[in-house]
């Protein structure tokens, strides 16, 4: 190892057992087995203490975009760093790079969307909208338009407001979420719930969205303030919708005066062959969330585009008791310039639709035969498979076999991350793989899936 202050795996493990208390983690049954500990890596390739390559099917945590070791993103923070580390944005103060940064971000945004507002992370990009949509509709005077509608299963952070506009009953059990004036309707999943109904894609689309009009009416428009959905869900499990979802979820919030909110920190820059997913899916959103492949994770950051329908109201507010410490943090915004150069140099956003993710998908469809294997989809180079124990049926494994978690512990002894949501694999590789990367990942999840086929077998 290069470190000059490397110990060893156990020593790491050791420490690290005693004192770091990690997200999303069992920490007792983590510290009795040893956290896995990453030491470095380059393009797509990790690698871990023990010296093992492990090929990143997961982007870290779906944001390193430009993939690792990009030098001019670590040379553009020092020089940050080195001539104003941090300023604030907030006492009619501004800076170069958030400036440049800012234009740099709406050149590529939708037409619609000339402002940016800065954030630390998904989490609090999603606390702000939730908040500046409240003020929008105070502002046109229709305060009781304070609720907002999002989906089971969705993900939209960690923060009381994140998790709470999030559909995931577990992060809800834990700590008496959601908080008041949210509530959460179908999620267009067609594998699991259209298709086992002998619905068509298209029928299931229209019929997952028509749930938001039932809630609409239910609530009643004149309370609701917006609606909030991820283009593709992505913690959720990859879910892509029917083409019929998106544009049938506009027309609803469009007729009934509600906000639109996509919340792009997972299908924004690139990840889904355009530059945000609501482009992939024809609908013009009100605000779109932005995180992870704003900056390739190489330095934090977040934010909220707002469209000139909603600046043009929020501008007649005063001020807005609103904002971070870190809103447009010098070396953030550095990183994210840099990558935005990367990104524009490399043509990686054209490259994910015509070449990259074409050659992704159509070997990730070569799975589809496996004898475990339900259903593969992939928009760009965001995708999933489906386990199941019975293909002519597509009957699920039961949730105590835990067929999906063994299976990516499978997957990373073969030298690949997937990220595996309850019976679901997914991926989401980083913009830069290459068609040969692309050819040695679909190697190593047929070989894991061979190799859970046996164990089930055997058992
Ligand atoms: N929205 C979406 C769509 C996300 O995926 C957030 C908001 C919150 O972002 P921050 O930066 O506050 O984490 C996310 C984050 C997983 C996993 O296991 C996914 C996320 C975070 C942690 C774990 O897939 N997504």
């Amino acid at each position: 190892m290069q470190f000059d202050n490397f110990r060893s795996t156990a020593d790491y493990q050791a420490i690290d057992a005693a004192h770091h208390w990690h997200p999303f983690t069992d920490m007792k049954a983590l510290n009795a087995k040893g956290s896995r500990v990453i030491v470095r890596a380059r393009g797509v390739w990790l690698e871990d203490s023990d010296g093992n390559r492990i090929l990143d099917g997961m982007s870290g945590l779906w944001n390193v975009a430009v993939g690792y070791g990009r030098q001019e993103i670590v040379d553009a923070v020092a020089r940050q760093l080195e001539t104003l580390p941090y300023y604030n944005t907030f006492f009619q103060c501004t800076h170069p790079a958030v400036a440049e940064f800012a234009e740099a971000l709406c050149a590529v945004a939708p037409e619609h969307m000339n402002r940016v507002f800065f954030a630390g992370s998904g989490s609090e990009a999603n606390d702000t909208v939730f908040r500046l949509a409240r003020i929008y509709w105070d502002l046109k005077g229709k305060p009781g338009k304070k609720h907002f509608i999002a989906r089971r299963n969705g993900y939209h952070g960690s923060t009381v407001v994140g998790a709470s506009l999030g559909g995931m009953g577990a992060m809800h059990g834990q700590s008496g979420l959601p908080i008041e004036g949210i509530s959460h309707i179908a999620q267009p999943y067609w594998f699991g719930e259209g298709r086992p109904r002998g619905l068509s894609p298209d029928e299931f689309g229209l019929e997952a969205a028509r749930a938001l009009e039932a809630e609409i009416d239910r609530i009643g428009a004149d309370n609701v303030a917006a609606f909030i959905g991820e283009p593709i869900q992505g913690a959720g499990g990859v879910v892509i919708p029917p083409a019929t979802y998106w544009p049938e979820v506009q027309r609803i919030c469009r007729e009934r005066d509600i906000l639109l909110v996509a919340d792009e920190v997972i299908c924004g820059f690139g990840r889904t062959g355009n530059w945000f997913g609501s482009e992939t899916f024809g609908i013009e959103p009100d605000f779109m969330s932005i995180a992870k492949g704003m900056t390739s994770g190489y330095i934090p950051a977040g934010g909220v585009f707002l469209s000139d329908r909603v600046t043009d109201v929020l501008a007649t507010a005063g001020e807005i008791f609103h904002g971070y410490t870190y809103s447009g943090h010098p070396a953030a915004c550095a990183a994210g310039l840099a990558n935005l150069a990367i990104m524009h140099r490399e043509n990686l956003v054209p490259q994910v639709a015509e070449t990259t993710g074409p050659a992704l998908q159509a070997r990730w469809a070569t799975l589809a035969d496996h004898p475990l294997v339900g259903e593969t989809r992939m928009t760009g180079l965001i995708g999933a498979l489906e386990l199941v124990a019975d293909k002519a049926t597509g009957t699920r494994f039961s949730a105590e076999a835990d067929v999906g978690s063994r299976c990516r512990d499978l997957a990373v002894k073969n030298g690949l991350v997937m990220r595996a949501v309850g019976d679901s694999l997914v991926i989401a590789p980083p913009l830069v793989i290459t068609e040969s990367e692309c050819d040695e990942l679909v190697k190593r999840a047929r070989r894991t899936l061979d190799e859970l086929a046996a164990e089930l077998r055997a058992a």
